[in-house]
């Protein structure tokens, strides 16, 4: 697996590019193909859009509740709590189930859950956070499948404040795993000029 080396100061903010296949930056691992189901996407985009139950969802910010910029839907055997919101527990419909398997292989990893996001057009976004529950275990691995609208996705650093710009192209994966969620923060930043919408579905493991 390629090694990139800690940046110098010139370095430090550039963005870095993923190139395909394992990459370790430090003690964080990232994965990452652009081709992973190309073919099938516009096919899984219709029968993921039937088969999935979307919701506005809110979050606790400062003690305000506010609507998050998204729609979003979750699957897995246990509760999703984040930010102050629940997302019950409900089972994988059947076509989750076979892509969550898919990436299980590619990842190297078990998962149980999904959470869908879906984003309208580029007004939508999520800011910088890490998946870092306590519930999601010491190190998570999370593998994130795109479809529809292709959007930058955003890493950094949280010490070296180093960059990473992924374009999350539609039938793309990235997969996040050994100490990212400690190291790293992500993010989806806003995109004013897409007007297309994009679905987005990242697979965890909540059972331990
Ligand atoms: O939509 C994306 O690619 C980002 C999703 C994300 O950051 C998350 O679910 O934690």
């Amino acid at each position: 697996m390629p090694t990139i080396d800690m940046p110098t100061n010139a370095e430090r903010f550039q963005f870095h590019h993923l190139v395909t296949g394992w990459q370790a930056f430090g003690n964080s691992r990232f994965g990452w193909w652009p081709d992973f189901a190309i073919g099938g996407s516009e096919n899984l985009w219709q029968q993921l859009l039937a088969q999935v139950t979307l919701q506005t969802g809110t979050v606790q910010v400062f003690g305000k509740r506010h609507s998050i910029p998204r729609l979003q839907a979750w699957y897995g055997p246990k509760p999703y709590r984040y930010s102050g919101e629940t997302l019950p527990a409900q089972a994988l419909p059947p076509l989750l189930d076979s892509l969550m398997q898919q990436c299980m292989e590619r990842a190297q990893a078990r998962f149980d859950s999904v959470l869908v996001n879906y984003y309208r057009d580029g007004r939508d976004h999520m800011g910088w956070h890490s998946d870092d529950e306590p519930e999601l275990g010491a190190n998570p691995v999370i593998a994130s499948l795109s479809l529809g609208a292709a959007r930058d996705f955003d890493l950094r650093q949280r010490q070296s404040k180093q960059r990473i710009r992924v374009s999350l192209t539609d039938g793309s994966l990235l997969v996040m795993a050994g100490r990212c969620q400690h190291e790293w923060q992500h993010a989806l930043p806003k995109r004013l000029r897409i007007s297309e919408p994009r679905l987005n579905l990242t697979f965890r493991n909540l059972a331990g």
